[in-house]
C-alpha cells in the first residue's frame, strides 16, 4: 500500500502489520520532506506515526471521533485521511492547515491549536452521542505536556459523574516543548514502570525472604492486602480516582501492540486511558537527540539539519531574553515565569545562567496559573515577569482582571508573537491582545517600534510599581544594528513625535511604525507631508496632547497589528468622539475576522498593511 494511493483510512484496513510498518516509514519520509521544505512541527509528528496508523486501523473514522490535542502532532493523521496531495501545501497561503480544522476535513471533528482542550471536547461529543443515541466511539489523543493544562482536570472531574465512555490516549514522550515539568511528569515516569512488573519484583523479593525471619507472614500479608499493595505500586490509581481505567504503558511504536490494545479496550463501557510511550523525533536522529530544537523547525537541509535561510539578525525574542537577563542580574526581585515556552519566549538564557536560574519558573502549559502565581509573588514585593505569547495569554483573561488588575499588582506581562505570526495561522495570530487588555482598568500597555525602545520598555515595566503593565511585540527579527546599552524609563502614557507635517496625522503602534514611514514616502510623492507619531503607549493615552494634535490635522490614521475592533484605533475613536470638531479617522489594522495562514509580509500586503496600502486608504479619504 503506497502512501499516495491512500484516499481514506478504509484503504489501510486490510493491510498486514508489515505493510503498515512500511507505510509508517513512508509517512515519516513525507513529513520530513514537507517540514524540511516549508517548516512546521517536526518532532511531535514524527513521534505519532504508528499511533495515527493504529487509531485509523482500529477505529471507524470519521464516524468515530478522533481529536488531537494541540494538533501539531497530527501530520500522519492528515496523510491517512485523504490529504496526501494537499499535504505539501501545508502551512502555506491557501494550503491546508498545520492543525486539525473542521472546515478542512470530515476527519477533523474538532479544531485545535491551543493545548489541553481535547478531553473537554471529547466529553462533549460523548454526551451528545448518548443524547441522540448515536453509536460511535470518541477518542482524544493528548501529550504529557498538554496534560499539565488545568482544563484537563476540569474535564476529568466533570467526566467522573457524567459517566460517559470515551477513550483518552496519553501520548507520553516525556517532553512538552522542553522536557515536561512538575508532579505529573513524575507520575507518568512512575507509570512507565509497568506495575505488573513491580508486583512481580515485589513478589520475588518476598519469596526470597526465609521463613524463619518472617517471610511467610509477609507473603500472607501481601496476599491479604494485594489491592492496597497494587495501589501503592500502581500509580494508575491516580486515574482510577477520576473513574478512568488506566491501561499501559505500551510501546507507541509497536503497531501490533497498539492495535491489539486499542481493539481490546474499544468496546469497554467506561472512560479508558491508554498510556503509550513514544519518542519525539522518531526516525530523524537530529530530532531525537534534540527534540526541543526540532519541535518547530524552519526549512532545513535534511542531511545535516542546517537551516536553509539563516535569520539575518537576532530575533525580538532574544532581545527580550538578553535584556531581562541584564536587568535580573541587577535586580534580584525580578522573577521570570513561562508557561511551557522557556525557549519560545526567550527565558531559556536566564534559566541557563547560574545567577538567575533559580528565579525562572516554567509552570507547564498553565497560563492561568502562571498569572495568578505571579500575582502572589507581586503581593510579596517581587517583580514577576510573565512571558506568554499573545494568543496563549487569552487563556488567562480572568486571572489578569481578577487576580492582578483588580488588586493593582505590579505584574509585568510580556506578549511575544503579537500581531500576525504567519504559517501557524488563525489559532496562533496575536490579533486581539490590544483589544482584550485595553478594557482592563489599571492596565498599562506598551508597544515598541524598534528594539532600543523595546529594551527601554522592558526596563520601564520592571521599574513600574503602580500596577500591571504589558509589553507586546511581533514575531520578528530586529531592524536596527545598533543596540544601545543604557536604559531609560519612558514617561507612562506618552507618545513620540517622529516628524512634523500637516493635514494628515499618522499614528503607528509598535513595529508597524516602519510601514507608516513607507506610507509617508508615498504620501509625500502626492504632495502631502504627514505628521508621524510613534504611539508607544496604548493605555493610558495622553488625551489632551492627542486632542491638540487632532485639531491641527484633517485626517488621523491609526496603524496597528491588532484587530481594529477594540484596538488602538478604537481608543482614538473614543477620544475623537468627545471632540466638538472632529477630524476624519482612518483605522488600519487586522479585520474583525480570523486571518488565515501565510507569510507575514504577504498577509500584511493583502490586508493593506504596506506603505502603498496605508497611503491609498488615506488618499481615498482626502
Ligand atoms: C495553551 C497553549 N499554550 C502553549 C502552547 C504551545 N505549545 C504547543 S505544543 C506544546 C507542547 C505540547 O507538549 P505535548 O502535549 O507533550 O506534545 P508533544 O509535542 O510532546 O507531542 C506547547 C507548549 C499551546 N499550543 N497552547
Amino acid at each position: 500500500m503506497k502512501l499516495e494511493s491512500i484516499s481514506s483510512p478504509k484503504d489501510i484496513k486490510e493491510c498486514k502489520i508489515e505493510e503498515l510498518e512500511a507505510l509508517a516509514e513512508e509517512i515519516r519520509t513525507a513529513i520530513l520532506r514537507q517540514v524540511s521544505e516549508h517548516g512546521g512541527h517536526l518532532s511531535s509528528s514524527l513521534g505519532t506515526v504508528e499511533l495515527a496508523i493504529a487509531l485509523h486501523y482500529v477505529y471507524d473514522t470519521p464516524k468515530d471521533i478522533l481529536i488531537w490535542d494541540v494538533g501539531h502532532q497530527a501530520y500522519a493523521h492528515k496523510l491517512l485521511t485523504g490529504r496526501y496531495e494537499k499535504f505539501f501545501t501545508m502551512r502555506q497561503r491557501g494550503g491546508i492547515s498545520g492543525f486539525p480544522k473542521r472546515s478542512e476535513s470530515i476527519y477533523d471533528p474538532f479544531g485545535t491549536g491551543h493545548a489541553s482542550t481535547s478531553i473537554s471536547a471529547a466529553l462533549g461529543f460523548a454526551v451528545a452521542r448518548d443524547i441522540i443515541q448515536k453509536k460511535n466511539h470518541v477518542v482524544a489523543v493528548i501529550g504529557d505536556g498538554s496534560m499539565t493544562g488545568g482544563m484537563v482536570f476540569e474535564a476529568l472531574n466533570n467526566s467522573r459523574h457524567t459517566k460517559k465512555n470515551f477513550t483518552i490516549i496519553l501520548n507520553d514522550n516525556k517532553m512538552s516543548i522542553s522536557p515536561s515539568v512538575g508532579a505529573l511528569s513524575k507520575l507518568f515516569s512512575n507509570l512507565s514502570v509497568k506495575h505488573s512488573h513491580s508486583l512481580e519484583e515485589i513478589g520475588k523479593f518476598l519469596r526470597s525472604i526465609p521463613e524463619h525471619i518472617g517471610g511467610g507472614k509477609l507473603r500472607e500479608f501481601m496476599e491479604s492486602g494485594k489491592l492496597a499493595l497494587e495501589n501503592m505500586v500502581s500509580p494508575g490509581q491516580f486515574f482510577r480516582d477520576f473513574n478512568v481505567r488506566y491501561f499501559g504503558p505500551f510501546d507507541g511504536h509497536n503497531l501490533q501492540e497498539l492495535i491489539d490494545t486499542l481493539n481490546g479496550i474499544k468496546e469497554l463501557p467506561e472512560i479508558c486511558l491508554v498510556h503509550v510511550l513514544t519518542q519525539k523525533g522518531k526516525g530523524y536522529e537530529l530530532a531525537t537527540t534534540n527534540p526541543t530544537k526540532w519541535h518547530g523547525a524552519d526549512p532545513f537541509h535534511i542531511e545535516d539539519g542546517t537551516v536553509v535561510v539563516e535569520k539575518p539578525r537576532p530575533t525580538l525574542t532574544s532581545i527580550f531574553g538578553k535584556t531581562l537577563l541584564t536587568l535580573a542580574k541587577q535586580d534580584k526581585k525580578i522573577i521570570g515565569i513561562s508557561a511551557a515556552m522557556l525557549d519560545g519566549c526567550g527565558l531559556n538564557i536566564l534559566k541557563e545562567d547560574p545567577e538567575t536560574s533559580d528565579r525562572i519558573f516554567d509552570v507547564g502549559i498553565a497560563e492561568e496559573h502562571a498569572v495568578t502565581f505571579a500575582a502572589g509573588l507581586a503581593c510579596e514585593g517581587f517583580t514577576p515577569v510573565v512571558a506568554i505569547y499573545s494568543t496563549f495569554l487569552q487563556r488567562a483573561y480572568d486571572q489578569i482582571i481578577h487576580d492582578v488588575a483588580l488588586q493593582n499588582l505590579p505584574v509585568v506581562f510580556i506578549l511575544d508573537r503579537a500581531g500576525l505570526v504567519g504559517s501557524d495561522g488563525p489559532t496562533h495570530h496575536g490579533a486581539l491582545d490590544l483589544s482584550y487588555l485595553r478594557t482592563i482598568p489599571n492596565m498599562v500597555i506598551m508597544a515598541p517600534s524598534d528594539e532600543n525602545e523595546m529594551r527601554n520598555m522592558i526596563y520601564t515595566a520592571t521599574q513600574y510599581k503602580e500596577g500591571p503593565i504589558a509589553l507586546r511585540y511581533p514575531r520578528a527579527v530586529t531592524y536596527t544594528n545598533e543596540i544601545r546599552t543604557e536604559f531609560s524609563a519612558l514617561p507612562i502614557g506618552t507618545f513620540r513625535v517622529v516628524s512634523k507635517g500637516s493635514k494628515v496625522l499618522l499614528i503607528g503602534v509598535g513595529f508597524v511604525l516602519a510601514k507608516c514611514l513607507d506610507a509617508a514616502g508615498v504620501l509625500e510623492k502626492n504632495g502631502i507631508k504627514p505628521t508621524i507619531i510613534d504611539a508607544r503607549f496604548i493605555k493610558p493615552l495622553d488625551i489632551k496632547a492627542y486632542q491638540a494634535l487632532f485639531k491641527e490635522h484633517q485626517v488621523v490614521a491609526t496603524v496597528e497589528d491588532n484587530s481594529t475592533t477594540g484596538g488602538f484605533g478604537s481608543a482614538i475613536a473614543e477620544i475623537i468622539a468627545e471632540m466638538k470638531q472632529a477630524p476624519c479617522l482612518v483605522r488600519i489594522g487586522l479585520p474583525d475576522s480570523f486571518v488565515e495562514q501565510g507569510e507575514i509580509d504577504e498577509l500584511r500586503e493583502t490586508l493593506g498593511f504596506s506603505g502603498n496600502g496605508i497611503a491609498s486608504k488615506i488618499l481615498e479619504v482626502l
